[in-house]
């Protein structure tokens, strides 16, 4: 039985293989990613159970990502191949050092999914439901299901994580801010980044954002600080300092392995400091590779490091 449950939008990425940006590029190396399924990917390697679904084009793409998320050991009996929509794509490229996304997801399958799919029975039995901000913004009934996935997990004593993810290329501030706030307000955890709270709360004071998270009932954990992030509870703030990585070659998908760990953390009872430890050292492990979650280590590599395991080449 899976303990977290998470679902949304998973799409093939395409990056060019080298240092050319898309447009000189002739060559581009397939994979693919989505912010619930990178987290649900992390939660597995590092030894808990997790499910993911959405609906997936039954198309070529649609079934890589079916089999490649499956082949990591995540539970993906919920997802749904349909013939109605094609699978969402995305376009990744890194020129100058600044990253770029292109989407081409408008009308996709994963943009179908309506309430009805969601299957109570089986988020009921999980001990958190992860939910972001990306699959509201992707249609109606998505932000319809992403509602009714969290009154289903509060019905149940679920408990609701929820990660804003804003993504300002598929939606306005104006809009985002609105229904964003409104899915904080239903957390137990939230896990936004700290550029993220500075537009829903639009300001620039770090005083001012702690005292608006204050309001919530959640636990709020701030990622994206200069050194550190910060967990925001019961008014309280206290700082979590990152690990140092050698190199940084893809920042995209640091915020979903540090949700993974943290999570992990927390199912392993840790403290929030030590969940959070945990996060910021997963996070940090996936900025070393390129793609989405391919960085994040299985639980045997984390023991190696924090216990500095020297490495034996051959
Ligand atoms: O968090 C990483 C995600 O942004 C990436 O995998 C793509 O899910 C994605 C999205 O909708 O932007």
């Amino acid at each position: 039985q899976p303990e977290i449950i998470t679902f949304g939008e998973t799409m093939a990425l395409m990056m060019p293989t080298g240092s050319k940006g898309i447009e000189y590029s002739a060559q581009f190396q397939s994979l693919f990613g989505g912010a619930e399924s990178n987290v649900a990917i992390g939660v597995s390697r590092l030894g808990h159970k997790v499910g993911w679904f959405s609906r997936l084009g039954k198309d070529p793409f649609g079934r890589m990502i079916l089999k490649k998320i499956r082949g990591e050991g995540v539970d993906v009996s919920r997802v749904e191949l349909t013939t109605e929509a094609p699978t969402g794509m995305m376009l990744r490229e890194v020129v100058s050092g600044k990253t770029s996304v292109y989407y081409y997801r408008k009308g996709s399958a994963a943009s179908t999914l309506k309430p009805e799919n969601l299957d109570e029975e089986y988020i009921k039995q999980a001990k958190y439901l992860h939910v972001t901000g990306i699959t509201p913004a992707l249609s109606e009934s998505c932000r319809e299901s992403a509602k009714e996935a969290i009154r289903i997990a509060r019905k149940h004593g679920v408990k609701v994580c929820f990660d804003p993810n804003l993504r300002l290329k598929l939606w306005s501030i104006e809009e985002a801010r609105g229904v964003l706030l409104e899915l904080a307000q239903e957390a137990d955890y939230f896990l936004p980044g700290l550029d993220e709270l500075k537009l829903l709360y639009q300001t620039e004071s770090f005083d001012e954002i702690v005292a608006r998270l204050s309001e919530l009932k959640a636990v709020s954990i701030v990622k994206g600080g200069d050194d550190e992030t910060y967990i925001v509870e019961n008014g309280k703030v206290t700082s979590v300092p990152y690990f140092k990585a050698e190199q940084v070659v893809d920042t995209v998908g640091a915020g979903d392995g540090f949700c993974a760990g943290f999570f992990v953390g927390l199912l392993k009872g840790y403290s929030h400091y030590e969940a959070v430890r945990l996060g910021n050292l997963i996070g940090c492990m996936v900025v070393q590779m390129e793609g989405d979650w391919e960085g994040i280590p299985t639980w045997e590599q984390v023991e190696a490091f924090l216990n500095n395991v020297k490495h034996v080449e051959r």
